[in-house]
């Protein structure tokens, strides 16, 4: 790859993340909101580096003797394209000569971050993890990626179900091992993900929306007895893109708003703040 491609800044970090191989642990928590990394990291025992660029601030240390990198991704696959790209770089690809390292690296990556309940049944202040990853953006129309059997026919079902929709939707399923050892008893469903936050999500404060009925059309989506069960930014991206670099990826969902009834949380600092405890102590 040439220096165009991979490129490095003047200390030989990452361009966008801005770290060096060094910096980051194969655990890695990411966040939407960069404020978040701190409230994160205050459960370290010892923090080993700040360090952040733009939207991307990381913080790496440990909790025991495990040693955990949690990073803000910002909102969007946009930026999830960034991250996993950089991230992966940082361990699989060696910066002296830009190439592939001979032997391969598997992160762990565990998504704390927050989104709307689509079904009446999953409440507010309740944590649900990403079995699947649903799409409804563009990031995969540009990488060649197997997907299996099951993810290739819910995506069939999708397009039967979402006629309007002019793009295909991408299905990735979560990392197994990573799923039952963070997840193995907290609620679960296929999160989709969606590529804006108004319109994209069927909310209106002023626009036509050319998918006037997208909640209910979400909440009515079945595929063998799999729903949707929520929305957020990202873990769609987070999924195809950690299974086709080979790593793990798990999304775990602060549950802030149901859009069926039409609420908000009260105080969502305190669901967000749950998410992160109990991540950390599975982790
Ligand atoms: C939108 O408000 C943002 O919140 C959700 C969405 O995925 C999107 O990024 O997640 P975070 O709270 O992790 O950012």
């Amino acid at each position: 790859m040439n220096n165009a491609e991979l490129i490095l800044n003047p200390d030989g970090s990452i361009y966008h993340l801005n770290l060096l191989p060094a910096d980051l642990a194969t655990t890695i928590i990411t966040v939407g909101d960069p404020d978040r990394v701190a409230k994160v990291s205050k459960y370290f025992d010892r923090i080993e580096l700040k360090k952040g660029k733009r939207e991307f601030i990381t913080h790496t240390g440990y909790i025991g003797t495990k040693r955990l990198s949690v990073i803000s991704t910002g909102i969007g696959t946009d930026n999830i394209d960034i991250v996993l790209n950089e991230l992966d770089a940082l361990v699989n690809i060696d910066f002296q000569n830009k190439t592939l390292k001979s032997e391969l690296t598997v992160l762990d990556i565990v998504r704390i971050g927050t989104s709307g309940a689509v079904q009446a049944d999953i409440e507010m202040g309740s944590i649900l993890a990403s079995t699947y990853g649903i799409g409804f953006d563009a990031l995969m129309q540009y990488y060649q990626k197997p997907y299996d059997e099951v993810e290739l026919n819910i995506q069939s079902s999708l397009i039967r179900h979402f006629p309007q929709l002019n793009l295909k939707p991408y299905v990735a399923r979560a990392g197994k091992g990573l799923l039952e050892r963070i997840a193995f008893d907290l609620q679960k469903g296929m999160t989709l993900t969606a590529p804006g936050f108004y319109g994209p999500q069927g909310r209106s404060l002023r626009s036509d929306n050319t998918i006037p009925d997208l909640i209910p059309l979400i909440n009515s989506f079945k595929y063998n007895g799999l729903r949707l069960t929520n929305l957020e930014m990202e873990t769609a991206g987070i999924y195809a893109l950690a299974s086709m670099l080979g790593h793990q990826a798990v999304s775990i969902n602060a549950i802030l708003a149901s859009r069926v009834a039409g609420k908000f949380s009260s105080d969502p600092e305190a669901v967000v703040e749950k998410a992160i405890q109990l991540v950390l102590e599975r982790i």
